[in-house]
């Protein structure tokens, strides 16, 4: 599954500048296995007697997912970096945006910086959807301000989660490709052909031939016009001019309606089969996850993300962690007229309204604490619902399932 981190270089010291200029001021990291990543990285500090984009545009035609890394303490999207995501233009789908180091300003600061990238990005990566930014200090040393630790960790885990679901998602965007390819082939067919059309075939070739070349922008502008293409789709103008220098123009091939024909009739209907095939076999196979590395350590143990917080809370303890509080939440219980040790659900929920909750929350909050599903709720219930309305007053998520040490200790031994 490979993976290309973009990111540019500070120079530690003025002096080495001159000497480092040669160089591109750009590092492209391609991981070829992210789950050896640290071992299997390509360091490309390219020269800048090298295309750039060409090289670049290379590598994001192959790679599953594009991270650009910028510094928060020192943001600056330099013009080179600029000119490198602009030749990403057409893989802005597979671009994800880490604004690292973030623990070296104050929130307040940060917001500052995350609003201003935003908006440079805004400007240069053309997508109808907002790109994800990913804000953290992703590497082992301690957190200088360690206000968003809290922020830093979710959005760890939301980077990674994105990064291992990756080979899921390998089939659709190898088919997406395909779908890029024929389009741009078919751009291809209407331009050599076009081209084919307007040559004499005796006299003035070579007159005709510069003009053609020299009007190459507007000939795409009528092909765009003609068969509603995205201007996208169109391979970069002056690129194709300097390559049609060197062409012989009669000897283009003129278009072939029935070998676009086959290629409209793949794109409307065997695409679409292959679509349904590929979300199939998602669904019957076990989902391959991105494991190792940084991935391992994260999930699992007391470090993990959120781990005896929230709902979590707890988790470590013998005694029911609900317990604590009962007493309180007994007093409660016991205004509420119960009958036969319950309380019904119409009395349970006017006590639990009162904590201003959107009813849909309350309602999870129901559905984890009405253990045995009788519609109403006993005194261990009613206070599990209580510490759960606590937990989410909190600002902690609730759990989908209730976790095993917030049952309450008689209801442990239920069977399922
Ligand atoms: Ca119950």
């Amino acid at each position: 599954m490979p993976l290309l981190i973009l990111k540019t270089v500070h120079f530690p010291s003025p002096c080495l500048k001159p000497l480092l200029f040669s160089f591109h001021a750009l590092m492209a990291f391609f991981c070829v296995d992210f789950l050896h990543w640290c071992s299997s990285l390509f360091f490309l500090l390219l020269l800048s007697g090298y295309d750039f984009a060409a090289v670049l545009e290379w590598f994001a035609e192959r790679v599953d997912r594009i991270i650009l890394l910028f510094d928060a303490h020192k943001l600056d999207i330099s013009d080179e970096f600029s000119e490198v995501i602009k030749a990403l233009k057409n893989h802005e789908d597979k671009i994800r945006v880490v604004l690292n180091k973030a623990d070296q300003i104050e929130t307040q600061q940060l917001m500052r910086v995350y609003g201003a990238l935003m908006w440079s990005l805004g400007k240069i990566v053309n997508t109808p959807e907002v790109i994800r930014v990913y804000i953290g200090s992703f590497w082992s040393h301690p957190l200088l301000i360690p206000d968003s630790r809290k922020l830093f960790e979710a959005e760890e885990q939301d980077l990674f989660k994105d990064i291992q679901s990756l080979p899921r998602n390998a089939a659709l965007r190898k088919l997406n490709d395909l779908i890029k390819r024929a389009r741009l082939a078919k751009v291809h067919a209407y331009i050599i052909s076009s081209l084919k059309k307007e040559m004499p075939s005796v006299f003035g070739k070579e007159n005709k031939k510069k003009e053609l070349i020299n009007s190459l922008g507007d000939i795409y502008k009528r092909i765009e016009r003609e068969h509603q293409i995205s201007p996208g789709d169109f391979p970069n103008l002056k690129k194709m001019q300097d390559q049609l220098q060197a062409q012989d123009l009669n000897k283009f091939q003129p278009l072939k309606p029935k070998l676009l024909e086959a290629v409209d009739d793949m794109l409307a209907h065997d695409i679409a089969g292959l679509m349904v095939l590929v979300r199939q076999e998602e669904t019957q196979r076990p989902n391959p996850v991105v494991k190792g590395g940084a991935f391992d350590g994260t999930l699992n143990g007391p470090f993990g993300h959120g781990y005896g917080e929230g709902a979590g809370e707890g988790i470590d303890e013998a005694e029911w962690v609900v317990a604590r509080d009962k007493p309180a939440y007994d007093e409660i219980f016991y205004t509420l007229s119960p009958v036969n040790g319950k309380v019904t659900g119409a009395n349970a929920k006017r006590e639990m309204v009162k904590s201003k909750l959107p009813n849909t929350v309350l309602g999870k909050v129901w559905k984890l604490a009405d253990i045995d599903k009788d519609g109403m709720l006993d005194d261990e219930e009613f206070a599990l619902a209580n510490h759960l309305i606590k937990v989410k007053l909190e600002g902690h998520e609730l759990p989908s399932e209730l976790p095993a040490h917030l049952v309450p200790p008689s209801k442990r031994k239920l069977p399922e």
